[in-house]
Formats: structure tokens, sequence, C-alpha cells
């Protein structure tokens, strides 16, 4: 157990349990569990194996195929791309599910319940749609895990997402409950991360094809905070429908990436690491389990996590009060997740924004300005609102030549 952070927060938790269990590094493996694999899709060519063997102790190269090639190219990219998502559904996230043979949406008063059917299991959730009192329908709309602690944009929509009866964490004793395991059975490699991520898919699939609505598809952002800011992450991560992704205070396990955190750990920081992250709770897959004592042999880190989320709308909101999110970890993650934007040619498609002296997930006025670009431009259109944001209002000294010993190609 670590001591506690030195904030106070009104009414979440931030701190690991005090019962820290040790950690078995098991050999679970994907083909021991039920799931099915990643698939590649068709032009690229599919990862042989599952390259965890060699140790990168710097953040892996994002332009580097994992037969040692080089993307050059934007079609290259979505090759890669789809790699990342191998590896991270393989080695931390468990595996997300296609979508299912039947995907049906019924509306009742504003609340839209989604069946869902396959392989003769059925389960069915419901969202609550809250419409703007200005704007016209199709309207644009915010999934908000839990609920939103953003503020709820002008002439945006927002459905709140019960994610937790899709996939429980209520502690390390919540793997395979919830609506997903009851699907796909208790014994399914993913963690909450992904199932959630499934969910907001299969909300997309039933906005796509319940006639009465009035969400626009098209437009469509995902946010949360905290643990939810972890699912707000990897929802836009695997799903491209997904507009505008809006992780907030997300931390380690979602904008933070492992092996700064454990920089920042050994380097005496109350930062939660890999290590940590699994005792508390089941946001991923028990196939991190043997990774997480020795993260540089992960093939990846989560820069590449805001890598999959590109070229569409990403913001990522941090809180450099908060020790335990790690802030130079979040930083520099993020600093190394922003090169694939600019590698795309499209950098200010995602912004980043770390401001203290606030609650834990209580919005600052401050980031105001940043959130409504990031929503006019990409919930809304408008090309010309400013989104070209970095910013932390924290001293860091995230050694960026020393992280991200790569370059960066303009990829045609
Ligand atoms: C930042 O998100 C988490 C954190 O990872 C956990 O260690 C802590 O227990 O809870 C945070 C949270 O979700 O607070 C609401």
């Amino acid at each position: 157990a670590t001591s506690t952070t030195t904030r106070t927060s009104s009414s979440t938790t931030l701190t690991p349990s005090s019962s820290s269990s040790s950690i078995q590094a098991t050999t679970t493996t994907q083909s021991s569990q039920t799931s099915t694999s990643p698939q590649p899709s068709g032009s690229c060519t599919p990862l042989s194996g599952n390259p965890t063997s060699s140790t990168i102790p710097k953040l892996p190269d994002p332009f580097q195929r994992a037969s040692g090639s080089r993307v050059t190219t934007k079609a290259e990219w979505q090759c890669r791309r789809e790699e990342i998502s191998q590896l991270m559904q393989t080695n931390e996230l468990g595996t997300k599910p296609p979508k299912p043979s039947s995907v049906t949406g019924s509306m009742s008063g504003n609340t839209l319940t989604i069946n869902v059917s396959e392989a003769g299991k059925s389960i069915s959730f419901s969202i609550s749609i809250s419409y703007p009192s200005s704007g016209t329908a199709p309207y644009p709309a915010i999934i908000a895990y839990g609920a939103m602690s953003i503020p709820t944009p002008a002439g945006v929509a927002v459905i709140t997402f019960n994610n937790d009866d899709i996939a429980a964490q209520q502690n390390s004793g919540s793997r395979g409950s919830g609506k997903f395991y009851t699907l796909y059975g208790s014994n399914h490699s993913a963690g909450a991360l992904i199932a959630w991520a499934w969910g907001v898919s299969r909300i997309i699939d039933a906005i796509e094809t319940t006639t009465n609505v009035r969400i626009n598809p098209a437009k469509i952002g995902v946010t949360g905070c905290s643990r939810n800011g972890k699912g707000a992450i990897v929802a836009g991560a695997f799903d491209t429908r997904v507009a505008l992704t809006i992780p907030q205070e997300s931390g380690s396990g979602g904008s933070a990436c492992w092996r700064l955190s454990d920089a920042q750990k050994s380097s005496g920081q109350n930062v939660q690491t890999a290590s940590q992250i699994i005792t508390e709770n089941v946001w991923f897959s028990k196939s991190f389990d043997p990774f997480v004592t020795s993260v540089t042999r992960l093939p990846f880190d989560h820069h590449l996590l805001a890598g999959m989320v590109a070229p569409r709308g990403l913001l990522v909101i941090e809180n450099t009060s908060m020790e335990w999110l790690g802030n130079m970890s979040c930083f520099g993650c993020m600093k190394a997740g922003q090169t694939i934007y600019q590698a795309l040619g499209v950098q200010s498609n995602m912004g980043f924004s770390q401001v203290g002296n606030h609650n834990h997930c209580s919005f600052p006025s401050s980031q105001q300005t940043e959130l409504t670009a990031f929503v006019q431009r990409f919930l809304f259109d408008q090309s010309s609102a400013n989104t070209a944001i970095f910013k932390t209002d924290g001293n860091l000294n995230f050694d960026q030549a020393g992280w991200m010993p790569w370059s960066v190609p303009t990829l045609s």
C-alpha cells in the first residue's frame, strides 16, 4: 500500500486500496480464454506471432512496424495502427469482439434500449438521452461514462452510459461480471475498459439504425473522468466512428505511459503504476499481468493508444494537482502520441491541457475555451476553431529526447 495523494477530493477516491496483493505472473494467454482473436483488416500484412520478447526501455517508435520496416505513408500507418490494436488487445486490454449478429434499438421517451444477440445469447441495456434546448436535430452527442463531468456544450445531446452495467468495476473481484460477460462468457479475455468500448460501439450501431433517436452518428463524442476517462480514450481508440474523444484526468492506464509512470515511481513520487493498477480493479485483461513488473517488454505504450485515435479529434484533460495520475507521465506520453498526428499532418487535431488547483474530476473554467474549441471543430465542423493546444502548468522535466529516441516522418 502507498500513501495518499496530498489533495482531498469531494466524492471520489484516488488512492490505492490498502490491501495490495502480490502479483501473480500468470501465463494466461489469449488462446486459453474464450474469445475471438483480433482480426487484421484485408490489405495489411497480419502480425506474425506476438512480439513481446525484446526489451524496449524508452517509448516504442510509433512508426516502426513489428517487421522492422518504417512507416512512410498514411496507408502504411493504417496497417501499423491495426498492428497496435492487435498488440494492445492481446497483451493489455483483452479482445474487443466484432459487431454481434444482431443489434437493434428502440426509443421510449428519452431512453434508447439496445438489444444485442450473438450465438444464442442476448442482452439488453439502456441509455438515457438528454436533448439540448438549442440547435436542430439530428444533434451531435457526447456519450458520458457514468455522468458528465465536463460542462455540457450548447446544442449537444448527452448520452448517459452506465458502463458499470456492461462490465463491473467494484474491485479486483469484479472480473467477468456485467452484461458483456453474460453475452461472451465470464472467462472472456476482455478487461472492463475494452468491454465498455464494445458497449460504446453498440450504442453507435443503435444510433445509426434506430429511426427516431435524433442523434447524428457522425458527430459523436465520448468522455469520462478518472477510471471512466481511461474508458473514454480506449473507446475512441477502438471505434473510428467516434469523432471526438475527451478523456478527463484518466492518468495511469489512460493518458499516462506505463514506462513513464514507473520512472516517476522509481524517483520517489506516489504515482500509480501497472503493478499497482492490476491489484486494484479489473480494468485490464488478465493477459496484462505478466507485463506489469517489466513494462519495457510491452511492444507499445499508451502514446500509441492516443495515436490510434488519429486523425480524429482528441482533447486530453489532466490535473497537475493529483500526483497519483502521473503528471510527467501524462504530459510526456501525450507529447509522444501527438507525433502521430504530426506525421499525419493534423497536429492540432489533438490537444492536451493539464491544469491544477482544482478537485479531481471538477472541470476548471480555465479549460473552457479549449473544450469549446474542440467541440466546435469536431462536433460542429467549425474548421476555424483554434485547437492548437498543448499546455501544462506543471514543472515536469519531461526528457523528450531521451524518451522519444525516434524521428517523426511526414507521411505521404
Ligand atoms: C484516475 O483514476 C482512478 C485511479 O486510477 C484509481 O487508482 C483510483 O482508485 O480511482 C481513480 C478514480 O477513478 O477516481 C474516481
